[in-house]
């Protein structure tokens, strides 16, 4: 059974472990958010693609989630001492991967054909794809800021400024990573991951044709608000701003016209009739992926559901 997975940061790399523990890797392909990437220090920086490598490799750090595992901070600590920008933390281990990733594409390579090789160099054998090879910037227009780039909403301003909106700059010049739309086509199964809606999924399904191609297939998501919060990051607080009380009925209403079964969990088991109204299919289970055990348990609960009532 083939599989492509949507994923931005934390969540969905856990997932995406999850399903590459459980499944072929050649029947796993992950496509991650690159809105959020950008540009620090004149190097090419692109969090969620990192975050889902390194979770793959076993190098992710375990308690952030992003990041390496076993990382050193000289090189900040030194930033630091002589005043430079230090609120977008890049450890010594991180730093090489975005300096060797910013020499290849000033040579003309492209981000997905650097992260094929980078996965090869890691030992990730599922296909990774960056969503597009062209720069899509998301960014957050806040009350209290204005516009900001991402990063500066996300880790500067803690996202503390109240949001009003989203706009993905480049998204009408950005085409999907080569062999992308193919991979969805070949898919039996299109797994939207327990990431942002807003900032994490909504800047892939936007780039041109993707919405049609996932739209075409059998869709899960999983809800990344439990109990009327998110587990980790902004979303149920973006949510709220935006005048939706955050639940996983709002996440089964913003996926509403891909039809996908939505995951929910046990928590939010009294929501599923609601949003069975909608038109959606629930399974209920326990979504909180606390270790590496339960990332697998949850993928194979998933595929468990799929087997018996989506095929
Ligand atoms: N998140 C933080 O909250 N603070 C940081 O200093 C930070 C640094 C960082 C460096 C490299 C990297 O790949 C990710 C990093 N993140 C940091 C996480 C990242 O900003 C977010 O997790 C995603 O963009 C949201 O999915």
């Amino acid at each position: 059974m083939k599989i492509v997975a949507l994923a931005g940061g934390v969540g969905g790399a856990k997932l995406a472990h999850g399903f590459a523990q459980s499944l072929p890797s050649k029947d796993l392909t992950i496509i991650v958010n690159t809105g959020d990437d950008f540009e620090h220090f004149g190097l090419y920086i692109s969090p969620d693609l990192d975050t889902v490598c390194y979770t793959l490799a076993g190098l992710a750090n375990p308690t952030t989630g992003w990041g390496r595992r076993d990382e050193s901070w000289k090189t900040m600590e030194n930033i630091q001492l002589l005043g430079g920008p230090d609120w977008f933390r890049l450890g010594d281990l991180d730093l090489g991967v975005h300096l060797e990733r910013t020499r290849r594409l000033k040579a003309g390579q492209t981000l997905s054909q650097i992260t094929l090789h980078f996965c090869r160099k890691w030992g990730v054998l599922q296909t990774v794809f960056p969503m597009s090879d062209q720069p899509v910037r998301t960014m957050v227009n806040t009350v209290e800021a204005g516009e900001l780039g991402f990063q500066e909403y996300f880790v500067r301003e803690r996202c503390q400024p109240q949001v009003k909106g989203f706009r993905f700059e480049g998204l009408d010049q950005a085409a999907p990573a080569p062999g992308l739309l193919e991979a969805i086509h070949q898919a039996d199964f299109v797994i939207i991951c327990p990431s942002n809606p807003w900032v994490s999924i909504d800047p892939i399904l936007k780039l041109p044709g993707i919405l049609d191609a996932v739209g075409k297939k059998k869709v899960i998501a999983v809800s990344p608000i439990i109990a009327g919060e998110a587990i980790k990051g902004p979303a149920a607080k973006m949510y709220a701003e935006l005048g939706i009380q955050p639940s996983a009925l709002a996440v089964a209403r913003h996926y509403q016209r891909l039809r996908p079964a939505l995951v929910i969990d046990q928590k939010d088991a009294g929501l599923s009739d609601d949003v069975n109204k909608l038109g959606l299919e629930t399974f209920i289970t326990n979504t909180i992926m606390s270790d590496h055990t339960e990332r697998k348990r949850l993928a194979e609960d998933m595929l468990h559901f799929i087997g018996s009532n989506l095929l």
